[in-house]
């Protein structure tokens, strides 16, 4: 039976990640091909199964004195190159297929950063979404009286993702401090005070702009006056609008899960301030920018692709630009499609951007700047010390820089074009490949 068969065959209720693997499969098998020792070894088997998923319950208890029950999870994929690293996600659509695809992801990814780190997923079907900072916090107490088992400054450190913030990042640590008496690095996006990095913010927003840059580079063009449409309006959305506005491109549609604004004026630095302050303390929705700012509109229940842009940048979810959505954003012009959130564009959508020889840069690539600090902070911990913030931008612009490098090395195509998604997997995934030959059948 061939490989793909057999991995359909035993993930069979799992598409998400049957979709990653397709999408990774179609570099890495005839890259394969080519250089048999990977298939002597197995590689491609090995890198699709985790070397370990943890199940567990996590109740806890509401503030009108109810019991609630959710499930917890931390896939931990492959821990060749470092320890396992990666976000936890509380999401009422959280499952075992959406954080294998995110772990696998991951494993490329972080492999791709040139830091010593493996690749992990974790988290819960819990919705965030209308909880009181009690209630929120009683969970994460309850998530991390599990999970300190499993996690370590050298085993595992999560990070956050899709509903796992400051505040999230915050509560665990303190539970995870206190049950094993040890001040140690086992997440990151900690708070400055206590051992976050700085820049660790902004750096997946940041890094996902210093991509597109590095890709203007090559184009003898720049930022200036670029029209640019970006989906969500939570951490990564918001730093990638703010990077645009310093680099003097106009973003003009943000979204939540419930519709998108367009701004055809640009979202401006006082406007985004105004988003930032909504969903960060006031936790409101997106509409409310239409009663402060009413010459921009809101589009209920729609996603902002049918808006003419240069950039495209899906900053949301997995899924959330599909083959239409594709279509449109080429009919209109668009030239550059860079994920800053993880598997936006559906695999017809992908299709349709490579067949169109556009610039679409996956996410294992462009929003590789968010695990990059997250490295930097686990150094900057083990250094005990913190380093000022120009040192971490200017490390991350370094990374970003190499992730383009190695994208261009493995993705140029023989009529010249650079296939980005073909850089990134062949790219990520040889160095985890090479080191787990090197350790031997584990
Ligand atoms: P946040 O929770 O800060 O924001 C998520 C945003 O996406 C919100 O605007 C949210 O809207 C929207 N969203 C979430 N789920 C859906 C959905 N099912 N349909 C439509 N909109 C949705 O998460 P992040 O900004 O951290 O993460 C966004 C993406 O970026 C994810 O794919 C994540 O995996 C990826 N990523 C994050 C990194 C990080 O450092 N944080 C690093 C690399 C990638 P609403 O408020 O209505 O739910
Ligand atoms: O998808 C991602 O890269 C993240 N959510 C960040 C992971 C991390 O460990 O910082």
């Amino acid at each position: 039976m061939d490989i793909i068969t057999l991995i359909e065959q035993k993930n069979q209720s799992e598409p998400e990640f049957l979709q990653a693997v397709h999408e990774v499969a179609e570099h890495i098998l005839p890259y394969i091909e080519k250089n048999p020792k990977y298939k002597k070894y197995k590689i491609f088997e090995r890198i699709t199964e985790p070397e370990r998923v943890i199940i567990f319950r996590v109740p806890w208890v509401d503030d009108a004195g109810e019991i609630q029950i959710n499930r917890g999870f931390r896939v931990q994929m492959n821990s060749a190159i470092g320890p396992y690293k990666g976000g936890l996600r509380f999401h009422p659509s959280v499952n075992l297929s959406v954080l294998k695809f995110l772990a696998f992801e991951q494993t490329l990814k972080n492999s791709l950063t040139g830091l010593p780190m493996g690749g992990g997923k974790g988290g819960s079907d819990f919705d965030p979404k209308g909880k009181s900072d009690n209630e929120v916090m009683r969970f994460c107490q309850s998530f991390m009286t599990e999970l300190y088992r499993h996690i370590g400054s050298n085993l595992d450190v999560p990070a956050g993702d899709i509903g796992v913030g400051k505040r999230e990042i915050g509560f665990m640590f303190g539970q995870y401090k206190r049950i094993q008496n040890e001040f140690t690095g086992i997440l990151t996006g900690k708070g400055f005070e206590w051992g976050g990095s700085r820049i660790r913010p902004e750096a997946t927003g940041y890094g996902l702009i210093y991509f597109i840059q590095e890709i203007f580079k090559t184009q003898g063009d720049n930022l200036e006056g670029k029209t640019i449409t970006v989906s969500g309006s939570g951490n990564v959305a918001q730093f990638a609008v703010e990077k645009s506005i310093q680099c003097g491109a106009k973003v003009v549609t943000m979204s939540d899960s419930n519709g998108f604004i367009y701004d055809a004026a640009g979202i401006t630095a006082e406007k985004l301030a105004f988003i930032t302050e909504l969903k960060e303390v006031k936790r409101g929705r997106l509409k409310e920018y239409i009663d402060q700012y009413p010459e921009a509109q809101y589009f209920e229940g729609q996603k902002p692709w049918n808006i003419k842009c240069d950039i495209a940048l899906p900053c949301a979810t997995q899924n959330e630009l599909n083959g239409d959505d594709a279509q449109k954003l080429i009919d209109n012009g668009c030239k550059y499609v860079a994920e800053g959130a993880n598997m936006p564009s559906t695999s017809e959508a992908v299709a349709i951007f490579n067949a169109a020889k556009i610039f679409y840069v996956p996410g294992k690539a462009a929003n590789a700047g968010g695990v990059a600090v997250s490295g930097l902070e686990m150094t900057q911990n083990s250094l005990r010390y913190a380093w000022f913030k120009e040192k971490v931008d200017d490390r991350l612009h370094t990374i970003i820089k190499g992730i383009h490098e190695t994208c261009v090395r493995y993705g140029r195509e023989e009529d010249g074009h650079i296939n980005y998604e073909k850089g990134a997997n062949i790219g990520g995934f040889v160095k985890v490949a090479d080191a787990m030959i090197d350790q031997g059948i584990v």
